[in-house]
């Protein structure tokens, strides 16, 4: 670690979320500092390191690893990229925090899973910020009192207003609705069994051939059953909602409308246009978190093991897609490593 313990930070991607994480390192949170960013765009690395002072720009991840001053990395690059820049990680003993999802299927998951045993120590924390989001803290912690009983059910709505030109139906389970596989997995602390996919005629303003939206259910380890409503296309903003039915109540978190305005004809709040504005304290939170247990030698927070479940629900979720049918997931046991 470089000036006065301050963590040197290498940002793997800088599309839209790879750009957010570069701007909340150098000016949100405390304790680190973006030493380098890559990109294949060299041009859009540049502009992106110009923004952060002491920051370098890269085209090749390995070579951003391994310039100075870098002591970890943050992985924003699309999915398919992730298992390379884990690797390679690895192969330097950098701690990690990878956006979601680990990888894109679960046999490369698998990969990184046995790579990261094979190091001896945790190195990997999965960028699920749902996790980190007061609402979401909140429900987990009123479930865990028991309070209401065992929960039965959880309701899920996840609405985008419009989807980027390559967004496409599979994409609507593997990049969207994995939030709620992980989601799931850590209110309710059982793994998901079964996916079951169903698709009403898709709506008139979604881009042709892009299935949406679509009704996910999942049933779960514990007899509990979970429904998704996934609208990548919905038109009006961005809303992650869920409704946890317990044997004795309900609760339900992100309505998120803010501040609740009277004015001639009419109340109502605001809707956030997307999940770098909705999520923008959660993810503050995530690297918070990261960098303070990286400084104290510690991973914390999702693991490469809720990463690998992710991706083998994703899997079975994908077939489900495809069949219309009720699909069981298939997972390795969980190794003693990650209990
Ligand atoms: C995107 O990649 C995200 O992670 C968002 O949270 C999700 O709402 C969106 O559907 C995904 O495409």
């Amino acid at each position: 670690m470089t000036q006065q313990g301050t963590l040197g930070i290498a940002v793997i991607g800088t599309g839209k979320m790879g750009a957010d994480h570069v701007r909340r390192i150098d000016e949100v949170i405390s304790g680190a500092r973006v030493a380098a960013v890559v990109d294949i765009d060299e041009t859009r690395a540049k502009a992106v390191a110009d923004t952060a002072e002491g920051c370098r720009a890269f085209t090749d991840p390995a070579a951003a690893m391994d310039a100075p001053g870098v002591d970890a990395v943050l992985i924003a690059s699309p999915g398919p990229a992730h298992e390379a820049a884990l690797l390679s990680a690895f192969e330097r003993d950098l701690p990690v925090l990878c956006e979601k999802p680990l990888t894109p299927d679960a046999a490369s998951a698998l990969r990184v899973l046995e790579a990261e045993q094979r190091l001896g120590h945790r190195r990997v924390q999965v960028g699920f910020m749902r996790r980190y989001d007061t609402e979401f803290m909140e429900l987990k912690a009123l479930l865990a009192t028991g309070e209401l009983g065992r929960p039965l059910m959880l309701h899920c709505r996840h609405r985008n207003a419009s989807t980027h030109p390559y967004f496409t139906t599979e994409m609507l389970i593997s990049d969207s609705v994995v939030h709620e596989m992980d989601q799931s997995r850590w209110l309710l602390e059982q793994e998901i069994t079964t996916v079951t996919v169903l698709k009403p005629t898709p709506n008139s303003h979604a881009p042709e051939g892009l299935s949406d939206p679509q009704l996910v259910i999942f049933e779960t380890s514990g007899g509990a059953l979970v429904s998704v409503e996934m609208f990548a296309t919905c038109g009006f903003g961005y809303q992650v909602q869920t409704e946890a039915v317990c044997e004795r109540g309900t609760a339900r978190v992100g309505d998120a409308h803010g501040m609740l305005v009277n004015r001639p004809g009419g109340w109502g709040g605001g809707i956030a246009p997307d999940f770098v504005a909705r999520f923008a304290e959660a993810y503050d939170r995530e690297v918070q978190a990261w960098v303070d247990a990286t400084r104290r030698g510690e991973v914390e927070g999702p693991s490469a093991w809720d990463g690998y479940a992710a991706a083998a629900v994703c899997e079975a979720g994908l077939r489900a897609q495809k069949t219309g049918e009720r699909t069981p997931v298939e997972m390795i046991e969980r190794p003693a490593f990650y209990r």
